[in-house]
């Protein structure tokens, strides 16, 4: 090898700039924990941002749930690159075991503290680099002690533990990326019951979810979730309002509390997907709060989000809304937006804000997140039948699924067993009973949910191959639309096909 070339790529110091990239990771992971301090889902969150709008639109569009992974992937391999760079140039630019250590935790700390704005996960993978460097420095002098890579050669005993010290920071900072597990005490006793009436109400389908989701879909821009303490939290509503006003949330809670059931269903659901789902969730009607600040009439509102997400949609969409702590009487998951979620009638999952951190009143519309990247996603869902459950026995065959049009609820669903030349009315589950009050000891499942699916079924005989076609007919008896287009940027239509037998 050319000495030039040699000197650049110096196998051991490209060996320990490598480690010390990984101690760096693993620091920061130690310290913060898979949240969105940890220095990788920064970096994530910086390529998103920077990547050129329609590519991040069509990227999610084709890549789905595979966008995300990658997206971390391929910022955690970008970020590796960066770290191993500051240790090399630690490597070449000066000698000696503390030096380097020290120019590495310089360097890597400067990177980290740019992307994260985050002290505890700054000092984590500074620390966890300078220790790398430190202790491969010091093997590399151990090894070979005519190299000029120690002051004095330190004992067998010192470096085994400094080695053994950067194993137990990966190890340990993997293995804090587990999420403590979400809330498994048993739900609010008003709130099982009305759980356990709603799933009475449903039809048992084999592959389908139940009336009431058992794993409940998840759509957001970040790659780890806000972590919120909700004693550091508060809601601000601002904007065209009499007074702008911050809420703790048992301020909220104090407002008056209502437990509904409600569907929600992503713009970017393929039309047979799966991310649709019902839940019964507790909160304050937005109402509530909007009258407590006094908010006249006006055209718009965006909601803002803890993750920088933000959605900007029609002020009559989220009036009769809900802001919830609370999912099948339990407090609200992580994951689907703890402390508080925005719950918007009838309209897309997008303008149903999670980690909510302030509502804007405004006098103007404007573009949320999503439609910035071309999505038009912040109006009403579209009607649509599912079809999630086939069983052929014999003879018998059962089609079923679940049915949703927002607020405009479901009147039937048709079926064509013959790819549509002729059409039969499928039986309909019950709706979900009507909202009901928080403290409520023993609610009366009564009344009908405003923006809930249904459930459908179709038994028949048949033998041999055919084609199965559902569609159906909204409250307003309207049908749902034939034709086909697919999700980006309004939502997948067509009716759901599949062939059966044969
Ligand atoms: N803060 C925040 N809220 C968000 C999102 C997000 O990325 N960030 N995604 C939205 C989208 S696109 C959908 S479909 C719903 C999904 O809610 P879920 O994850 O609880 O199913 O959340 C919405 N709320
Ligand atoms: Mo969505």
């Amino acid at each position: 090898m050319n000495r030039r070339v040699r000197d650049i790529v110096d196998p051991a110091s490209l060996g320990v700039a490598l480690l010390a990239a990984l101690g760096a990771v693993g620091g920061s992971l130690l310290l913060i924990g898979n949240s969105p301090g940890f220095v990788v889902p920064s970096a994530a969150a910086l390529v998103r941002d920077t990547l050129p709008d329609l590519f991040v639109a069509v990227g999610i569009g084709t890549l789905r749930d595979l966008a995300q992974p990658l997206l971390s992937l391929g910022a955690g391999l970008l970020l590796l690159a960066v770290f191993a760079a500051a240790a090399l140039a630690a490597e070449r630019a000066v000698e000696g075991i503390a030096r380097r250590a020290l120019v590495t935790f310089v360097l890597v700390g400067a990177v980290t503290a740019l992307l994260t704005g985050n002290t505890t996960s700054t000092l984590g993978a500074a620390l966890g680099a300078a220790v790398v460097v430190a202790a491969a420095n010091a093997t590399l002098a151990a090894m070979d002690p005519t190299t000029d890579r120690a002051d004095p050669p330190p004992g067998r005993r010192r470096l085994l533990q400094a080695g053994a010290a950067t194993l137990a920071t990966l190890v340990l900072g993997a293995a804090r990326t587990r999420d403590p597990a979400e809330p498994t005490e048993p739900p609010d006793p008003a709130a099982a019951s009305l759980l356990a009436a709603a799933n009475d109400r449903g039809l048992s389908l084999p592959g389908a979810e139940p009336m009431v989701s058992e794993d409940f879909y998840t759509v957001d821009i970040a790659t780890v979730d806000p972590k919120i303490d909700p004693s550091d939290w508060q809601l601000a509503v601002t904007g065209e309002v009499e007074t702008e006003r911050s809420f703790t949330l048992s301020e909220l809670q104090d407002l008056g509390g209502e437990r509904r059931f409600t569907t929600l269903r992503c713009v970017s659901d393929l039309l047979n997907g799966k991310k649709m789902d019902t839940a019964l969730w507790d909160g304050v009607p937005v109402e509530s709060v909007l009258s407590a600040v006094g908010a006249p009439e006006s055209c718009c509102v965006t909601l803002h989000a803890a993750d920088d997400y933000f959605v900007s949609f029609p002020r009559e969409a989220l009036d009769p809304g809900l802001l919830a702590w609370g999912m099948n009487g339990r407090p609200l998951p992580r994951s689907h937006g703890a402390p508080l979620r925005t719950l918007v009638p009838g309209h897309w999952g997008e303008t149903n804000a999670k980690w909510l951190t302030e509502i804007e009143i405004r006098d103007e519309p404007e573009e949320g997140y999503w439609e910035q990247r071309g999505w038009e996603g912040t109006g009403e869902v579209h009607t649509i039948a599912k079809l999630h459950s086939t069983t052929v026995d014999d003879g018998t065959v059962r089609v079923g699924g679940h049915a949703y049009a927002g607020t405009r609820g479901i009147d039937a669903v048709e079926v064509s067993t013959d790819g549509g030349a002729s059409w039969t009315e499928a039986s309909l589950s019950e709706t979900l009973p009507e909202p009901t009050p928080i403290g409520e000891e023993e609610p009366e499942p009564t009344g009908e949910a405003a923006d809930a699916w249904r459930m459908w079924e179709h038994e028949y005989e048949a033998d041999g191959k055919h084609e199965v076609v559902v569609r159906a007919i909204d409250g307003t008896g309207e049908a749902q639309p034939e034709q086909e287009r697919e999700g980006y940027p309004s939502g997948a239509t067509g009716w759901v096909r599949e062939t059966v037998g044969g």
